[in-house]
């Protein structure tokens, strides 16, 4: 029985690979490699976005290298299709594991005709309808309470299906994010909060973030149960959200789980210095001791199943060649026309924005020598 409010986050395998407990049956070798699969492609994914920055092809991305495990764990808690997501802006992973196509995010990405968006949202903020993923938003914590109205409505419109939002440590920190949980817990709406803390918000460390003893402790204060994991256990975040999940699911209200990770790399492109400045190099390199990817290649490894060199390799390369093709695909798709910013909002443009039209016409007129 997967119990809240434990003071140690709750952990099925060790650092070193080996199981704490008896692996739940669900785990052969097969669903483990597939798991190990996901989250070198997702850590794989990140290394090419991170390129195509350099490369000026697309103008933001926040990686999430060191944070697979929390999630592509958290994505096997979600009926794809049926739930509903309001992520944050770090959880392309957590598409990627729900069946997101990689084209239709990297079109997003790169702001291409095949964008659903054409372009119009900031890169890297994107949405999928057929996974009911919402788009993401970059204010911090603004999904919090639109999602607890969206499982409110789930719950008078008597559905099965839950809402599940995520966010880092610091969203817990603003307004939105009580106002949410507290509204969520108030109605016992279908919510599932998850916590992706990685200890820090751009500079500023957990510990400045908050007088509690952890986050997860919060819940109690608005009637829900409050989950702790270690999120670079895959098989522990599997066991934690899929619990957490049922429990609202059941009609229960909602829950929190906060799943204890870092991020190996810079917060975004916009600080790109990270270590340098507001860690230590020492500190970065004792959670890179604590790699997911590499805990899960320890315990297939513990099991007799090793994911050998070639293997691992030809994992790599396949992630490398997916994102070179869809992005060629992409790119072919071309680049928005200028005349969509004024499309798709106002069926008759009012008489402002038709002057504003007038006026970048005229200025695109002007840089293609006389084309409009
Ligand atoms: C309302 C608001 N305030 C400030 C910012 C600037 N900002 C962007 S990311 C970030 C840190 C958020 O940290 P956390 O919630 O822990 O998520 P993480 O980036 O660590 O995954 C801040 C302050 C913002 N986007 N929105
Ligand atoms: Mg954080």
């Amino acid at each position: 029985m997967i119990q809240p409010f434990t003071p140690e986050p709750i952990r099925y395998v060790a650092e070193d690979g080996v199981p704490l407990r008896p692996l739940p049956p669900a785990f052969t070798p097969g669903r483990l490699r597939e798991l190990h699969a996901l989250m070198l492609r997702a850590r794989e994914f990140d290394r090419k976005l991170i390129t195509l920055l350099r490369q000026g092809r697309t103008t933001f991305y926040a990686q999430s290298s060191g944070m697979e495990a929390t999630q592509v764990g958290l994505a096997s808690s979600i009926r794809v299709g049926h739930d509903w997501v309001w992520p944050y802006y770090r959880d392309h992973t957590l598409g990627l594991a729900m069946g997101v196509p990689m084209f239709e995010l990297l079109s997003q990405c790169l702001g291409t005709n095949s964008d659903t968006s054409r372009g119009r949202q900031m890169p890297h903020h994107f949405a999928a309808r057929a996974q009911n993923f919402v788009s993401i938003s970059s204010s911090i914590a603004s999904q919090v309470p639109p999602a607890a109205g969206n499982a409110m409505a789930q719950k008078y419109l008597g559905t099965d299906e839950i809402t599940v939002t995520t966010f880092g440590d610091g969203a817990t920190s603003e307004g939105d994010w009580h106002a949410g949980l507290n509204m969520a817990g108030a109605a016992q709406a279908p919510c599932l909060f998850v916590c992706e803390n990685n200890q820090w918000a751009i500079s500023t460390n957990l510990k400045a973030q908050t007088a509690s003893e952890n986050i997860h402790i919060k819940a109690k204060a608005y009637g829900m149960p409050g989950f702790y994991v270690d999120g670079n256990d895959i098989v522990a975040v599997i066991e934690v959200c899929t619990h957490a999940a049922e429990w609202v699911r059941a009609g229960n209200g909602p829950a929190l789980v906060e799943c204890l990770t870092y991020r190996v790399g810079s917060h975004s492109n916009a600080d790109a210095d990270a270590e340098k400045s507001y860690r230590t190099r020492e500190e970065v390199q004792e959670w890179l001791g604590r790699d997911p990817i590499t805990r899960v290649e320890a315990l297939l490894s513990h099991l007799g199943h090793p994911v050998d060199a070639a293997e691992r390799a030809e994992l790599i390369a396949r992630t490398h060649r997916e994102v070179d093709e869809e992005v060629r695909r992409a790119e072919a798709t071309g680049q928005p026309d200028w005349r969509i910013v004024f499309e798709d909002v106002y069926a008759d443009l009012p008489v402002h924005l038709r002057e504003q039209e007038r006026e970048l016409r005229a200025e695109h007129t002007h840089h293609n020598g006389g084309r409009a």
